[in-house]
């Protein structure tokens, strides 16, 4: 993240060339259809690849966008539902191109767990699942502990955070638990469907083959007494390097309570998924979990993490462990059914904290999930709390949307780094909530959150690499860069618009006074804007795996 020559990409940033929003991978049949214009128009029409006219609407006057700063037009092609592939066009202008098929989300589903495959570290890509972005092993040397550094630890493995090659285990502690949820909410979805990967032709869905990797890691990085060390990085950010170029010697830095409950937690929400499939690896991340809830039992203080002044890595401070804490005394519950931890559990509830947040810092909509969807017996009033908080969230989120010209369910104080993933944690919210009730209130929104990831937003951007005529490409991303490959690695969401741009490529590419939703460039140097990370992908595997039910 520093001076760095960007060979790749480093030229002008693309203008998009369609003016019409749409989806790019497409709508399904039976789905809420809709675009997005920014320019006046009465009506528009749907032409197939022949630019056959096959539908024609009249277009909704939105009116003034606050985020975006744009007056917007609706094109609502819901009742649209031929299979096929078509654009929009409206006055002289055309969206990108799209298709209408049951199938839609398929390929960007792929990809986006697939990305969690091309982030694996250690054991290097095969060119049989990896093809042209094969790479080889890295970061498997020891890595000595940074406060006593006679102490070697060997803890290769795990997912490459981002665009850095750090490991940082609340950060993957949230990725873990988005995608586990997404399996045990939705788990037909993913009980057959393959990513090819190296596990695909095992009995293990391959979704849980590929967080095996991460839990494999996090219990490497457990420390004798159940505490968990906070991460394991070089001390400054590798260059633009291939990962098996990154040679600088690896450290494992202190033991902070907040990775210490995170880890806690979804390693007790693991040690029942995977007990069908794998016992011995069950009990060994509920030793795991009861280890660390142990170390919390008697480290009740809140021990944070700061950077020493000599490190650049990322930091993951949090000025807290209140809703980590609860995460991990409710999973611990779920898991065990002891009355004891869900005593700890109740004592936990005793700060103030959101009880609908889904991470990557505040977990307290995690520790509630694990509430509701406990096995054992609940407090009702204590779990219709809870359920109530989901509700309320996604009521207010509603009128978000519906006050938002591209449907977007974000206000302007969410457009900071990493958006996205507000965006997709909002599509979650539509998602938890319909679930718990067993009904479709709010499908149409979460649809609404993914279109606008796909491109119905006002850059026209897909923010996944790979899916659409017009997608980001760029990301900051260091082997995407460093393999010399134009066509980025597939399947990557990118962190999104960022009112407070703050890299110094963002600060020259985007000039003051921008809209919130149009902070944005497709330049590998805008950390700030386009970075990729494990935790922004999972909401979207979460999303995606809901809308497939
Ligand atoms: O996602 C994190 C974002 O919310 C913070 O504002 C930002 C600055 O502290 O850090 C982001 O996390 C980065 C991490 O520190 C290192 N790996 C890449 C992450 C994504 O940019
Ligand atoms: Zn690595």
């Amino acid at each position: 993240m520093n001076q760095t020559d960007y060979s790749k990409g480093s030229g002008a940033v693309k203008t998009n060339p369609f003016q019409i929003f749409v989806n790019q991978a497409g709508y399904r049949p039976n789905s809420k259809k809709t675009a997005v214009m920014n320019f006046p128009c009465e009506s528009f029409r749907i032409v197939d690849h022949n630019g056959t006219c096959r539908y024609e609407g009249k277009a909704v006057r939105f009116g003034d966008d606050k985020n975006s700063g744009d007056t917007v037009y609706e094109a609502d092609f819901s009742a649209f539902s031929q299979k096929g592939t078509y654009r929009v066009v409206a006055v002289d202008e055309t969206s990108a191109e799209f298709q209408i098929a049951e199938n839609v989300y398929d390929e960007v589903f792929h990809d986006i767990v697939k990305a969690f495959y091309y982030l694996r570290c250690g054991c290097g890509l095969d060119e049989a699942y990896a093809g042209v972005y094969r790479h080889g092993k890295c970061h498997t040397s020891t890595a000595l502990l940074y406060e006593d550094k006679k102490t070697e630890l060997e803890v290769s493995g795990g997912w490459h955070d981002a665009g850095d090659y750090g490991r940082y285990v609340t950060a993957g502690s949230c990725a873990v638990a988005h995608l586990l949820y997404a399996y045990k909410m939705f788990p037909s979805v993913f009980e057959k469907r393959q990513f090819a990967i190296p596990e695909s032709d095992s009995d293990v869905p391959d979704l849980l083959a590929e967080c095996r990797l991460e839990l494999e890691w996090f219990m490497k990085m457990q420390r004798e007494d159940g505490g968990i060390y906070h991460k394991a990085t070089t001390m400054r950010h590798a260059p633009f390097v291939m990962p098996e170029d990154d040679d600088a010697p690896l450290y494992v830095f202190a033991v902070s309570s907040m990775a210490t409950a995170d880890c806690g937690a979804v390693c007790a929400l693991a040690s029942r998924i995977y007990e069908p499939y794998d016992r011995e690896f069950s009990k060994k991340l509920r030793q795991t979990a009861k280890k660390a809830c142990q170390w919390l039992d008697r480290n009740p203080d809140f021990i944070g993490f700061q950077n020493p002044s000599d490190c650049n890595t990322g930091e993951y401070g949090e000025s807290n462990d209140f809703s980590n804490r609860f995460w991990a005394y409710a999973e611990l519950y779920t898991l065990t059914g002891d009355n004891k931890d869900h005593d700890k559990m109740l004592k936990a509830l005793g700060n103030e904290f959101s009880f609908t947040a889904l991470g990557y810092a505040e977990m307290g909509g995690l520790g509630a999930l694990s509430y509701l969807l406990c096995p054992h017996e609940t407090d009702s009033a204590l779990a219709k709390q809870f359920a109530d908080h989901f509700h309320m969230e996604a009521a207010r989120l509603k009128d978000v949307a519906d006050h938002c010209g591209y449907g977007c369910a974000m206000e302007e104080h969410d457009f900071t780094w990493g958006s996205n993933m507000t965006l997709l944690e909002h599509g979650m919210i539509f998602a938890i909530s319909d679930y718990l009730e067993k009904r479709n209130t709010y499908r149409d929104y979460a649809v609404m959150q993914l279109d606008y990831l796909l491109g119905v937003n006002p850059t026209g951007y897909s923010y996944v690499t790979g899916t659409g005529e017009f997608c980001c490409n760029y990301p900051h991303l260091r082997p995407a860069h460093a393999d010399g490959i134009e066509a980025c690695i597939p399947g990557m969401v990118s962190g999104g618009p960022n009112r407070v741009p703050c890299d110094p490529d963002a600060e020259r590419l985007i000039p003051k006074g921008t809209p919130p939703m149009k902070c944005y460039a497709d330049h590998v140097g805008c950390y700030s804007l386009n970075e990729i990370t494990i935790y922004w992908n999972s909401p979207a595997v979460f999303l995606l795996g809901y809308l497939y039910c």
